[in-house]
């Protein structure tokens, strides 16, 4: 055995695993790749790539595990996870096609929104003519890590008044920085409010009723992080007595979206099925490659997650 390489397991059950097998195998560093679920011998596995949710008892097949990376850009699927021990580093994605393609979605739905590009859909389908006229708009970004500070920053340049929450202040050019103290006068600027947070217990139904009545009336709501993030009643409250005039939604507490969900038929809301940002497997795999190198060289990791901050 080549004691250069290192065992991988790959749990993936929401995404396909054949791409990153694919890469990692070309890569001299890896040794045995194992996908779950498997009969196979885990005791050799040190690292473990995994994109949610992880099967219980996976974690106690391998008792030489040192490094635990998602495969995306959150890490709330580990964090809650109880098999999961406090001594091994957890890494996430940390990636520029992530934040290219985060932002380019959010980039779409503000100016679906801002444009009434669904209003003007469906006057085409009735040969309506019918001009529609559009405001600036002054945009908040929750949460300003690696993906909102890219969006805050593609915001300025594209015209947009921006304004930025974070839980320590940031400085960025352009951008109207808040942090927990300043709340309140962060969301009465948002006409869109835009979720960028990671879910942690002080995250969790964060876009609630409070929140909603502290924006201005009449605010568009883009939530593209986690479904915990949102209090679903109280979106649909806000929707139907008009404080807020819409919602764009890419993730929710429950994925799929169960039909039986009253979002998936409310005419102010637009679903997609949790694609805002996808993983690029070739250039996570670069990442993933980088660290393994690095934890065989006894180095820090890179995009290591804070245990204590829960992100
Ligand atoms: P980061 O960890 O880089 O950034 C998180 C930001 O949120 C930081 O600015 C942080 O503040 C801030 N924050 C954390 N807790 C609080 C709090 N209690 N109050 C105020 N601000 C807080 O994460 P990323 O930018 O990489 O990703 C954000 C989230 O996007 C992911 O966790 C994931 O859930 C979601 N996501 C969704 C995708 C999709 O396709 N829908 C794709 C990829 C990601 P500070 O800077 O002070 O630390
Ligand atoms: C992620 C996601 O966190 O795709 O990367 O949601």
């Amino acid at each position: 055995v080549d004691k250069q390489k290192v065992d991988v397991l790959i749990s993936s059950s929401v995404w396909d695993p054949k791409p990153w097998v694919e890469g990692l195998s070309k890569s001299e560093l890896v040794g045995e790749i194992h996908v779950w679920p498997t009969q196979a011998d885990l005791t050799n596995v040190e690292a473990l790539f995994v994109w949610k949710p992880l099967e219980s008892g996976v974690i106690s097949l391998m008792p030489n595990l040192k490094w635990i990376s998602s495969l995306g850009a959150g890490v709330d699927h580990l964090m809650t996870d109880p098999q999961i021990p406090a001594n091994i580093p957890i890494t996430r994605i940390v990636d520029p096609f992530l934040a290219r393609d985060m932002t380019n979605y959010v980039i779409m739905g503000l100016i679906m929104h801002q444009r009434s590009m669904l209003s003007h859909l469906n006057n085409q389908k009735s040969k309506i003519w019918k001009r529609l006229t559009y405001n600036p708009l002054k945009v908040g970004v929750m949460g300003l890590g690696a993906l909102g500070s890219h969006l805050a920053k593609k915001l300025v340049n594209l015209g947009f008044e921006v304004f930025g929450y974070s839980r320590t202040l940031k400085s960025i050019d352009g951008v109207s920085c808040f942090d927990e103290s300043g709340q309140k006068e962060f969301l009465s600027h948002a006409e869109v409010l835009v979720n960028l947070l990671p879910v942690t217990p002080q995250t969790i139904n964060i876009l609630n009723e409070q929140v909603f009545r502290s924006l201005p009336e009449g605010a568009y709501l883009i939530n593209v992080a986690r479904g915990n993030h949102l209090v679903e009643k109280d979106l649909i409250n806000a929707l139907n007595n008009r404080w807020l005039s819409g919602a764009l939604l890419d993730v929710f507490w429950e994925e799929p979206l169960p039909q039986s969900n009253p979002l998936w038929e409310h005419s102010k809301v637009t679903i997609t099925p949790h694609v805002a940002s996808v993983t690029t497997p070739n250039s996570a795999i670069a990442l993933l490659l980088d660290n393994l190198k690095r934890l065989q060289e006894n180095r820090e990791l890179l995009h290591t997650v804070d245990l204590s901050k829960g992100y």
